[in-house]
């Protein structure tokens, strides 16, 4: 049989990395930064694996410019950040932090003097904690606040900055945060939830208005963790449990945003919330469909979590590189096709990329990650795949560029393609940092 060709990348195609403000600046008490509803988080009993903070984390904030240089060797074409909403607003509102505005400059001006051009997220939530106190997503005016937080953004960086994604995965922290207690601030309530899903969505469009109004040729997008969601073991008992969880996870945000509909049973659920003119407040035009991808998720009743369903386990046998994720690279491609599909725009994938606990440096220095390596082949394959089909992908992102603090699981994973020793700080790039270099250069 004929060997399938592999895909080749179109020439413009931009190969990228992420991280998020929380999750890889440290600083947490410098220079006037305000509490994030994380810091509190990561205060409670419970709330991180390991009992860690963001406090510190990779020391971004001091060492951007060594992180920028090691971008730069890699051959990164683009970095996709987020700014601390409460790095430039302490309080969430009013009174404007300048040192924070200033790092976000430097780090701005150090990527476009490295012809690394910046992708700038809004939110990657970490909320002041001052307007969780106000009642955070779930109060209709925190929609208004984002928006002036987003022009404070466009004007102060517009000059500089093109790309911009309004949030990052809107379903996983607002069920997540709202409904399932696995992130910050760690509310379960069916109200509370269907709240947040609303006005974080008429926050976006907001915040796609003042992007487009303030800053002169943006490409803005939105960032969606989009992933098939299929009834555990393929059991019957779990189907209605899949169905109302991809309801929450993969249309809650993109139908009312691309398409200017909910789904029918959220459309029911958010029908108390819902003022006139609010489906053309968040049905605002984008340049970009964002996609995060890792895996299926496999859902199963589960009584115990607000809406009766739950996370449930992967098929036996299921690849999952060593990482404790399932590998199925196949789901991803047909993911692809089903958001060009649906949605009809062109897509970046802004995410993707494979943890683990077990990174180290070996008796030499090296740290020899072939598990990630792995990871990545065969979903950039799935990629090509994808484009070969048709699909309209114009960038990949992989999470991440450093290792870093994983939300719930504190420094238990590491994502990055540069090894950060939390103690001294030393990075050492990984060998997938050198495999993802050599794939950059064969597609130019
Ligand atoms: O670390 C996270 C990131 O903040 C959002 N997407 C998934 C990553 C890995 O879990």
């Amino acid at each position: 049989m004929k060997k399938a060709s592999r895909f080749v990348f179109p020439p413009k195609f931009l190969w990228g990395v992420s991280t998020s403000a929380y999750q890889v600046e440290g600083a947490a008490n410098e220079e006037g930064r305000g509490l994030s509803i994380w810091d509190i988080r990561c205060r409670t009993k419970g709330g991180v694996t390991d009992g860690s903070t963001g406090d510190v984390s990779a020391d971004h904030y001091h060492r951007y410019g060594e992180d920028i240089g090691l971008m730069h060797q890699i051959g990164i074409q683009a970095y996709r950040f987020s700014v601390a909403w409460p790095r430039l607003l302490p309080r969430g509102r009013g009174q404007v932090n300048q040192p924070g505005i200033d790092f976000y400059d430097r780090l701005i001006d150090a990527l476009l003097e490295k012809g690394i051009q910046p992708w700038l997220t809004l939110y990657h939530w970490d909320l002041p904690q001052s307007l969780d106190d106000l009642g955070g997503w779930t109060n209709r005016d925190c929609a208004g606040w984002y928006a002036d937080f987003a022009a404070l953004v466009a004007r102060r960086y517009g000059d500089r900055v093109k790309h911009f994604a309004t949030f990052n995965e809107f379903s996983v922290f607002t069920l997540f945060g709202y409904a399932i207690p696995w992130a910050a601030p760690g509310v379960t309530d069916r109200a509370s939830h269907l709240k947040a899903i609303h006005h974080v969505n008429l926050a976006h469009g907001a915040g796609v208005d003042v992007l487009r109004s303030l800053v002169p040729g943006a490409s803005i997008g939105a960032i969606h963790n989009h992933q098939k969601v299929l009834p555990e073991h393929g059991r019957d008992e779990n189907r209605e449990a899949a169905a109302l969880l991809d309801e929450h996870w993969n249309r809650a945000f993109p139908d009312p945003q691309i398409l200017g509909v909910y789904s029918p049973r959220l459309a029911q659920d958010i029908e108390p919330y819902l003022q006139a003119g609010d489906m053309a407040r968040i049905c605002r035009p984008i340049d970009w469909f964002g996609l995060n991808h890792y895996g299926p998720i496999f859902a199963r009743v589960d009584p115990q979590f607000v809406w009766g369903y739950g996370w449930g386990d992967s098929p036996p046998g299921a690849a999952d590189h060593g990482v404790g994720w399932p590998v199925f690279p196949e789901v991803f491609r047909d993911e692809l096709v089903t958001i060009g599909q649906r949605y009809k725009l062109p897509i970046y994938v802004t995410e993707n990329g494979c943890g683990g606990g077990f990174d180290a440096p070996n008796a030499a220095g090296q740290v020899l990650d072939e598990h990630r390596i792995n990871y990545l082949t065969v979903f950039i394959d799935a990629m090509g795949q994808a484009m070969q089909a048709g699909v309209d992908v114009r960038g990949y992102f992989v999470w991440s560029l450093l290792d870093n603090f994983e939300w719930g699981s504190g420094y238990t994973q590491r994502f990055g393609l540069i090894h950060v020793d939390f103690d001294t700080q030393k990075r050492t790039l990984k060998k997938s940092a050198g495999w993802y270099a050599a794939k950059i250069k064969d597609s130019q």
